[in-house]
């Protein structure tokens, strides 16, 4: 088959349908977004596939205690992944869910091709399943009373004992190492690489692809008591969104995929189980599998489990979709786990976007409206330093590539940022708002020249920040169309074309509010107890009050109130306590999980907006008013009395 190079076919994981998406799933689409717009920059048809896993256990058991059907359970999510998808530009080709009819159909093809084929085989499986995962555990089930921890989540798996259909996985353990040895590129990064070609040496075993004790998925067409296995179900959907088996053209069109996006929990799953369902039915192995690492908050995973998922919509309404896409790709090293703070992410805004690059803008623009020059003209001759900036506006373009062609978005970006530092030390040292009135030829070549580099800029980081980059370019009188616009002449087009009307736009980048809330009533209270005679009491009475240290293990907003937070709180020996403070002001919910605190173990519990409070938390106002945990200096273990 001929090599295509003018197609770009990526994907997302299909994301489990058992909450509303959270920072970690927006990240891996983000990562599919810019490698599709970067591609669309260079004039490549471009398709863009996400959408949404919707069977197995774990989904039907998320319904059952929603007390949901299945489908109008995840019916009721996809909206909001649609929405929140919008919210942050993603422009996807397609939108594929594990429930559409075409998807279903398809995959009961692909089983009853494999049957013809000899792939699988009616057995009995004993073994550990872990339900979060979905996932078969290798161990053996001989002892049924230690059910052994599930080696990708740490929880505790259970027995599964019944009729199966295996798939003859061991048969193609020589071909997968033969792929990974043919295609070193095959994972980025290449370590993720090593570790499964030594999970593929150590032994294949055939794997189990149907369930008969669950009902909620896809019965297999001629033996409907077999339900086909989540993942046997879920992978094809990168093909049956193509339309295989029944549009051909199509598929061949756009597959094999350029990249497929996926975290390093399901590199197995699209490393070794995917290839070898590819090869089963005869199509080629994707190009290359990206697998990024976690988002942490306080070194945890961020995962809808542990309850400290970040909300994409809350960081969308207040900081803007572009530059918590411009934190994402700058903070995450793509290939290592990462922590996700608020005021690093503030940090970025402030001084990346606000400084660096739209002061840049909005310097220029002002400096040449005060001046009356609203069209930026290039002249015939540079002088020297503006062709320094020209000249490395080539380099910035091939390096970017490179960066973006090895998924490397975080360096991709600092290259970019070192220009920015250029131009802007450029525009610093040429001081134009002298060379106004002293020069008016050097003070147009100023504006040109930066205006120019700031075209390319904005077209570079078009892919990572399109709305803010639209506005940027609208404002040096450039409209990006896309089609014409190939990476390869950019730099040299924007230095060849002559005159650009320069137009003010409103602040590119706002500054973020940094949270410092007040509460000044609070404060009086606290000056006021000060200043008030103290009131003994006797070491009888303080022994009374049970006073632990715990720490938060999940903690959530609380419907109806402004002010509380819902934290759950292991205090040790004395149990798991669900406490809410009046903290919502300073902590957003992730700020909280993993952190210890001091608590009030005996104070009768009450209701507040109709939850129960089974304790309380201690804390202090600094001297900004905003609370702060009284937590232990080191860790201690949960239940230590505060004596
Ligand atoms: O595994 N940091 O779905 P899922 C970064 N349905 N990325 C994260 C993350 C974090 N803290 N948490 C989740 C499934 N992700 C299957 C996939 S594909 C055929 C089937 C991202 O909802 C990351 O990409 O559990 C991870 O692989 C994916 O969400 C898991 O999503």
């Amino acid at each position: 088959m001929t090599q295509k190079t003018n197609t770009f076919y990526v994907t997302t994981p299909i994301y489990y349908v058992t909450a509303k998406p959270h920072l970690g799933s927006l990240y891996s689409t983000v990562l599919a977004d810019v490698l599709a717009r970067f591609n669309k920059l260079q004039s490549k048809e471009v398709f863009f596939l996400t959408g949404t896993d919707e069977h197995g256990q774990k989904v039907a058991l998320a319904a059952k205690d929603a007390g949901k059907k299945p489908q109008e359970f995840v019916d009721g999510f996809i909206g909001t992944y649609k929405d929140v998808w919008k919210d942050y530009s993603i422009e996807y080709n397609h939108f594929v869910r594990t429930t559409d009819r075409q998807h279903k159909k398809a995959v009961q093809e692909w089983i009853e091709r494999l049957k013809e084929k000899g792939d699988i085989y009616k057995d009995f499986y004993t073994g550990w399943y872990c339900t979060p995962c979905e996932t078969f555990i290798a161990e053996k089930a001989d002892d049924t009373e230690k059910a052994p921890a599930c080696s990708s989540c740490d929880r505790r798996t259970a027995i599964v004992q019944e009729e199966t259909y295996f798939f003859r996985l061991s048969a193609y353990q020589d071909k997968l190492l033969a792929l990974y040895k043919g295609n070193p590129d095959f994972i980025a990064p290449r370590e993720r690489l090593n570790e499964v070609i030594s999970f593929v040496k150590s032994g294949l075993k055939d794997l189990s692809i149907s369930r008969t004790t669950i009902d909620w998925g896809i019965p297999f067409r001629n033996d409907p008591e077999h339900i086909a296995y989540v993942w046997a179900d879920a992978l094809n959907n990168y093909i049956t969104a193509l339309g295989w088996p029944e549009d051909m053209e199509k598929v061949h069109h756009w597959w094999p995929a350029n990249v497929q996006v996926l975290g390093k929990d399901i590199v197995r799953f699209h490393a070794v189980f995917w290839p070898a369902f590819l090869m089963a039915i005869e199509l080629p192995m994707p190009k290359k599998l990206l697998v990024h690492g976690w988002i942490n908050v306080n070194k945890q995973k961020m995962s809808k489990s542990l309850g400290n998922v970040v909300d994409p919509t809350i960081l969308h309404k207040k900081y803007g979709p572009d530059e918590v896409r411009y934190y994402l790709l700058k903070q995450m090293a793509v290939t290592h786990d990462s922590e996700f703070s608020i005021q690093d992410l503030e940090r970025h805004i402030e001084t990346d976007l606000a400084n660096d690059l739209g002061n840049l803008l909005n310097r220029l623009i002002t400096l040449a409206h005060k001046n009356k020059i609203t069209e930026a003209a290039s002249p015939a001759v540079w002088h020297q330093q503006a062709l320094d900036l020209r000249d490395e506006s080539l380099n910035v373009v091939q390096d970017v590539q490179g960066y973006i062609d090895d998924c490397l978005f975080h360096m991709a970006l600092s290259r970019i940022w070192k220009y920015i530092n250029q131009v802007n030390a450029y525009f610093h040292h040429q001081e134009p708002w002298k060379l106004a009135n002293q020069d008016p030829e050097q003070f147009m070549q100023v504006i040109a020249a930066t205006r120019n580099a700031l075209e390319v800029i904005g077209v570079l980081l078009w892919p990572v920040m399109p709305t803010k980059m639209e506005q940027l370019l609208l404002s040096i009188g450039m409209t990006l169309n896309i089609r014409d616009t190939l990476l390869a002449d950019l730099a040299l087009k924007a230095w060849q074309e002559k005159t650009h009307t320069l137009i003010k736009i409103n602040t590119l980048f706002k500054k973020p509010e940094m949270k410092k809330e007040v509460d000044s009533k609070q404060q009086e209270i606290a000056k006021k107890a000060d200043k008030e005679t103290i009131d003994y009491i006797g070491i009888e009475d303080l022994i009374k009050v049970q006073l632990v240290v715990g720490t938060i293990v999940a903690c959530e907003l609380v419907e109806k109130s402004e002010k509380l937070l819902k934290m759950q709180v292991d205090c040790g020996d004395y149990g798991k306590r669900q406490i809410l403070a009046g903290i919502r002001a300073f902590y957003e919910p992730y700020d909280l999980v993993g952190k210890q605190g001091s608590f009030v173990l005996n104070l009768k519990p009450r209701k507040m907006v109709g939850h129960e409070s089974q304790g309380m938390m201690l804390v202090a106002k600094d001297a900004d008013g905003k609370t702060q945990l009284m937590s232990p200096q080191q860790t201690v273990p949960n239940g230590t009395r505060l004596q």
